[in-house]
């Protein structure tokens, strides 16, 4: 199938709206000509430097700027980022993703200290991802250099309600950012979140940037919002799950042949929620008991949702092997 890279407002939201059970069987039906329907992606988040954030952004409680209760911490020691690394692939994760509460990357020893356990954990087997916030066209090399599998970061939702949301860097500046990755060939994971207080057409909104960027992002998370105490984000409801089957599917059906990541707030979702996710079109998850200052499922609760459903874990690199099969065919 010809990938689409001009799909409207309009186009998107009939997609949306169209009657939920409808929406997901053609969702689904997408789903199974591009993946194996039973197997789901698991990735675990490292935290390497947690709070004490010069950002604003609304619903991050690792912001220094919000009373969250989140302690600021230097970078974790290489040794026992590599350890917790072993641990998660030794549970069955296939990617390993380091995040950190930075605004952007500065050419500094720390820099290098990452670029070292980017080195280290792809000498494991296993795909490693990096969240560290702005890059610029020669970090985006140097981590490619190191063995960087992907990189992850959000746009987080529309244009519009971006303003509202974050005040201390631009929409504009995401975009820059997924540009040099991209460049730098590395895999791009980019999407959002949704609970916030945004519109449907912010919802929308986000998808048509998404699936209109000139590489579809190989991995699209769809968080829903955690909302957390301290935060300006934190009296924000939760968002009824119909919402966001909504939003997997519209995501599974224009960008076909992307990784579509059922991430943040999964921890107080049903098993019955998740499958109803699944078969909408998720394929992948983060597992372990946190995110990266949150609670999250553990390893053994979603070996158990995924005995009871009959999903299996993808090997490391595969869906990498997938999405360059469609590279080569596209050229
Ligand atoms: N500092 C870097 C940055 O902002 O790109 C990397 C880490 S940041 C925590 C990664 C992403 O986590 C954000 O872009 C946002 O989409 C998501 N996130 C943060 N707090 C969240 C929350 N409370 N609920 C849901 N998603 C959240
Ligand atoms: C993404 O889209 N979600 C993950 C990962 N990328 C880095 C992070 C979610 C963070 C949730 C809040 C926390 O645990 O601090
Ligand atoms: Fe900082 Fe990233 Fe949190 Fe924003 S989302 S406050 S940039 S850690």
């Amino acid at each position: 199938m010809n990938l689409r890279h001009d799909w409207t407002m309009e186009e998107i939201e009939m997609i949306y709206d169209r009657p939920l059970l409808d929406l997901i069987f053609d969702a689904s039906k997408i789903h199974r000509e591009n993946f194996d329907s039973q197997k789901v992606q698991v990735s675990s988040l490292i935290s390497i430097k947690t709070g004490g954030c010069p950002e604003d952004c609304s619903y991050c409680p690792q912001a220094a700027r919000y009373q969250t209760g989140v302690n600021s911490e230097g970078l974790m020691k290489t040794e026992t980022v590599m350890n917790l690394a072993q641990k998660a692939k030794d549970q069955g994760a296939s990617r390993v993703c380091l995040g950190a509460a930075w605004r952007e990357v500065k050419d500094n020893k720390q820099f290098d200290q990452v670029l070292g356990m980017v080195k280290g954990i792809t000498g494991m087997g296993v795909e490693v991802c990096c969240t560290l916030g702005m890059l610029t066209e020669s970090q985006a090399n140097k981590l490619k250099e190191a063995g960087l599998y992907a990189y992850n970061h959000n746009i987080d939702t529309s244009e519009d309600y971006y303003k509202s949301i974050i005040s201390t860097r631009t929409y504009e500046d995401r975009l820059k950012t997924l540009k040099n990755v991209q460049k730098a060939k590395i895999s791009v994971c980019s999407g959002g979140i949704i609970g916030m207080g945004e519109t449907k057409e912010d919802r929308l909104g986000m998808l048509k940037t998404l699936s209109n960027l000139a590489i579809h992002p190989d991995s699209v998370p769809i968080n829903t919002l955690v909302a957390v105490e301290g935060t300006p984000l934190e009296k924000q409801k939760e968002i009824p799950i119909w919402d966001l089957l909504r939003m997997i599917a519209t995501a599974r059906i224009i960008m076909p042949h992307s990784m579509v990541r059922l991430s943040a707030g999964r921890n107080s979702r049903s098993f019955q929620d998740q499958a109803l996710c699944f078969l909408a079109g998720a394929n992948s998850i983060f597992s372990g008991e946190k995110l990266l200052t949150t609670p999250n499922p553990e390893f053994n609760e979603d070996k158990e949702l995924f005995e009871l459903l009959g999903l299996k874990e993808t090997p490391a690199f595969e869906s990498h092997q997938k999405q360059q099969n469609y590279e080569t065919l596209r050229h």
